[in-house]
């Protein structure tokens, strides 16, 4: 019936994927992937970690090109991690490298910020979990720079690819909720918080007009895109879609009802319930939860946990120092060949935030800890499996806590959907059944509201999750249900939550 191409990037990879919709299913082809690395560049009295953003912008194109070149596209829509932006000046001429949310410049900013609204009332005000590179962070961080001096118009990631493409310069809800100036209630800018702020009129002035996931934002430019059109001839769409690659990701969680938790897995899993309404509670900002907008007036009220991070930079770390290629599959084998739960580390630990070598920071953590040290690549992988299934059991529990919900099943989504072990490990951790899949469940999300922005499907999320459900192979992993296993874990995720208190 129709196609739709998918733009989904991700802090390490991107991705083009063209979606067909066909008698009830879409059926996905990816077109193009690439690797999307930070760069460090020189900066006046430092160096930044930065996004090369005209190069991704370049890749997008290819991807786009491609895809255009194997039959007509009915719409197009962008999503990214969250975050990070752009600065533009009067002539749409960015003022600065695009910075990565893993560069340091924050360090320490949240703190200067709370002198000027009170922590609590941030939260009550944008439900946003305070994590360093939030937006309104790394716009406080550059305070007083001429890049931001110089800006007439910030756009997040995705809104500035989309920007780039089709000339319409809008932000797109989901990803605005990431920033740390959005009121999730409205879902539009938070006066209360830009007034707060002494920065706040220098900011707002960059902001753009809101748009929810499913608009139409106008036609690719053909100077830009001329091989993109649709079916008629027109030049193809450009569409909004959940442009915050979680929001995408949950679309595209194949769940009927709403009695299900999810976890999107990729560098990050993103663990949480979705809901009609935030929670905006103190015992909620305690724990560490955050309320982002979802598609269809949603909230995707969820925790940030690292792990495959964690387990990536290991990796990379292995491969330098051998100079061989790791084997993923075999080195989860091995490490489920080890003793369960025998060393906890809590992942979201602020000295596993930067990149490079990891297993010493890990070791440090278990020493700092008490616990015996992780001496081989077996062990160190069991123990970010571990820790990673226990934070995800923390998580689904402390938001069914706080929202009042219970939830019969969890659906991973995102490559660690294919990861059989961790899968297993967090059904048996979760005390619940796994869903896992879709692998790409980003862009089907992404691709599902591309398809009802152009009209080629109505109804709610739940129609669009039936669609989604029916383009997809699904596996189900039972919990255990053996006393000493669920002991086990039982005693373990003590462990974790006294490793995590006060943090
Ligand atoms: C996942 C993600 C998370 C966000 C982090 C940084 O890709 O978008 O949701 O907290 O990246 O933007």
């Amino acid at each position: 019936m129709g196609r739709y191409a998918a733009v989904d990037l991700g802090a390490g990879s991107g991705r083009v994927i063209v979606g067909e919709l066909t008698e009830g299913c879409l059926l996905t082809c990816e077109v193009h992937r690439f690797r999307n690395d930070p760069v460090p560049l020189p900066e006046a009295g430092g160096v930044r970690l930065c996004w090369k953003a005209t190069e991704l912008f370049a890749q997008v194109r290819a991807g786009l090109s491609k895809a255009a070149a194997q039959g007509p596209l009915e719409a197009i829509g962008i999503d990214t991690w969250g975050v990070d932006y752009g600065l533009l000046d009067v002539d749409g001429v960015l003022t600065a490298p695009v910075v990565s949310y893993r560069d340091r410049r924050t360090a320490g900013v949240p703190s200067r910020v709370f002198e000027q609204i009170d922590p609590a009332v941030l939260y009550a005000r944008t439900g946003t979990q305070v994590q360093e590179f939030n937006t309104v962070f790394q716009l406080l961080s550059s305070t007083g720079s001429r890049a931001l001096a110089r800006a007439d118009r910030l756009l997040l990631l995705p809104d500035l690819l989309a920007y780039w493409l089709s000339g319409v310069a809008r932000t797109e809800v989901t990803n605005a909720s990431t920033t740390g100036l959005l009121d999730p209630v409205g879902r539009q800018w938070s006066d209360e918080v830009l007034d707060a702020l002494d920065q706040g009129p220098a900011i707002r002035r960059l902001l753009t007009p809101l748009s929810e996931p499913g608009t139409v934002l106008g036609p690719v430019l053909p100077r830009i895109l001329p091989e993109a059109a649709t079916a008629s001839g027109a030049p193809t769409p450009v569409v909004t879609v959940g442009s915050h690659d979680t929001a995408s990701a949950v679309v595209g969680v194949p769940a009927g009802g709403d009695a299900f938790a999810f976890i999107s897995s990729g560098t990050w899993s993103l663990v949480g319930l979705e809901l009609s309404e935030p929670i905006l509670t103190e015992a909620s900002r305690a724990d560490n939860f955050t309320n982002e907008l979802g598609v269809d007036g949603t909230v995707r009220y969820l925790r940030n946990v690292s792990g495959m991070w964690t387990l990536n930079h290991c990796i990379a770390q292995w491969q330098d120092e051998t100079g061989q290629l790791q084997d993923l599959t075999a080195l989860l084998a091995e490490a489920f060949e080890e003793p369960p739960l025998a060393r906890i580390v809590d992942l979201n630990d602020d000295t596993l935030l930067d990149p490079g070598p990891m297993t010493e920071r890990i070791n440090a953590l278990l020493e700092f800890t008490g616990q015996p040290a992780a001496r081989t690549r077996a062990q160190v992988v069991r123990t970010i499996m571990d820790s990673l299934a226990l934070a995800y059991r923390a998580a689904v529990r402390a938001a069914c806590r706080h929202s009042g919900r219970t939830v019969d099943v969890v659906h991973v989504v995102g490559g660690g959907s294919r990861n059989i072990r961790l899968c297993r490990a967090t059904a048996d951790a979760t005390g619940l059944p796994v869903v896992a899949g879709p692998a790409e469940g980003t862009a089907l999300g992404n691709l599902l509201v591309c398809a009802r922005a152009v009209g080629d499907l109505s109804g709610g999320l739940d129609r669009l999750r039936a669609v989604g459900a029916a383009s997809c192979a699904l596996t189900r992993y039972e919990p255990t249900h053996c006393p000493e296993a669920l002991a086990a874990w039982r005693a373990a995720s003590q462990t974790l939550e006294s490793l995590t208190q006060g943090k």
